[in-house]
């Protein structure tokens, strides 16, 4: 499979993914063979509001890379309407006309994964997408919670896309998206207020840069009218600068390095969940325990040291 994966095979790559996202048998194999030849691609993470017009912006980008000869793998994730899929319906009919496309391949994640969430879900179709050779890889994924901040620091390169007339919104962006943003993307500029946003911005940005070092990259603004497909080349340029930039000095192995520190613990953490279920633990056994913490018979803080001592044990005498 991994072999047709990377000859390009779409229909290959797309169960690759179904089985990394159901997480079945066959499913860490195949992610090992995938990650030897991952790792080339750039990531770029577009997010922001739902409705902000990120996915005509994706569409937008990737035509623009397939027009220079670029491969392009795209994952939007949108964990605000797995059931219904209305904005992940409308994504792939928009995206639709692309599927003759071999060297374009595009995805909806919708599913949460069982143990790992859907931010390590997201991470591991990336790698299969990778291992396919695709040079550039998009990411949507609205910017929401927390998973969605972590999915974000698996791009290389972060896209924000804010839109006039926010109001209060521009204050949410303070807490966290300013932190992550690479590259500010005013779309909806054909709508009244562009020029305040952009101004707020900026002015946000010039109290974060009195703290910030000498050789710090400074996110650019960008402005956009994805429906028209205004100021794509632009963006596209502002994107090329930033990889440049990342390519210097070692600086995308530190921010890869930075990512995987995180990656690392958080698929330790859920390698042991994996164990401990695997290993006993049945809901029927929980349910007792449940029950006898409920009663009082059993002390909580006591139980579940001594219940993982016990599983360590069974686990040593495993090996
Ligand atoms: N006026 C205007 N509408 C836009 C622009 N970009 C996207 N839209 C529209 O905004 C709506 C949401 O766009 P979509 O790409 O689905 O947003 P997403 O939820 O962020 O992915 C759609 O109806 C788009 O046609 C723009 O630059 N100007
Ligand atoms: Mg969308």
């Amino acid at each position: 499979m991994v072999e047709r994966v990377r000859a390009g095979d779409a229909r290959a790559l797309a169960r690759a993914i179904s089985l990394v996202e159901d997480d079945a048998p066959g499913a860490v194999e195949v992610l090992s063979a995938c990650f030897r030849y991952a790792g080339d691609a750039l990531r770029i993470g577009v997010t922001g509001s739902p409705g902000a017009g990120k996915s005509t912006l994706v569409d937008r980008l990737a035509r623009r890379y397939r027009e220079r000869e670029e491969t392009v793998g795209v994952l939007a994730v949108d964990p605000t309407s797995p059931f219904t899929g209305g904005a992940i319906l409308g994504d792939r009919i928009r995206m639709a006309e692309r599927l003759s496309d071999a060297g374009m391949y595009v995805r909806s994640m919708a599913t949460r994964g069982a143990l790992g969430g859907l931010a390590q879900t997201t991470a591991d179709a990336v790698t299969v997408l990778e291992a396919s050779g695709k040079q550039k890889v998009l990411i949507e994924t609205v910017g929401v919670g927390q998973d969605e901040v972590d999915i974000v620091r698996l791009a290389d390169v972060t896209i924000v896309v804010l839109v006039p007339g926010m109001g209060d919104d521009v204050q949410s962006i303070k807490a966290g998206i300013m932190e992550i943003a690479d590259i500010f993307v005013i779309n909806k500029a054909d709508r009244e207020g562009a020029e305040r946003v952009e101004k707020e911005v900026r002015a946000m940005q010039s109290l974060a840069m009195k703290h910030s070092a000498e050789d710090e990259w400074v996110p650019p603004m960008v402005k956009t009218v994805a429906t028209a497909g205004q100021g794509i080349e632009e963006l596209v340029a502002a994107i090329d600068r930033m990889h440049e930039w990342l390519s210097e000095g070692g600086r995308l192995a530190a921010r890869r390095r930075r990512y995987w520190r995180e990656r690392i613990v958080e698929m330790m953490r859920v390698a042991l969940l994996r164990e401990v279920h695997q290993h006993g633990f049945s809901p029927a056994e929980i349910e007792e325990y449940a029950a006898k913490v409920e009663q009082r018979r059993e002390d909580p803080y006591k139980l579940v040291p001594r219940l993982i001592a016990e599983r360590f044990a069974v686990m040593e005498e495993g090996r």
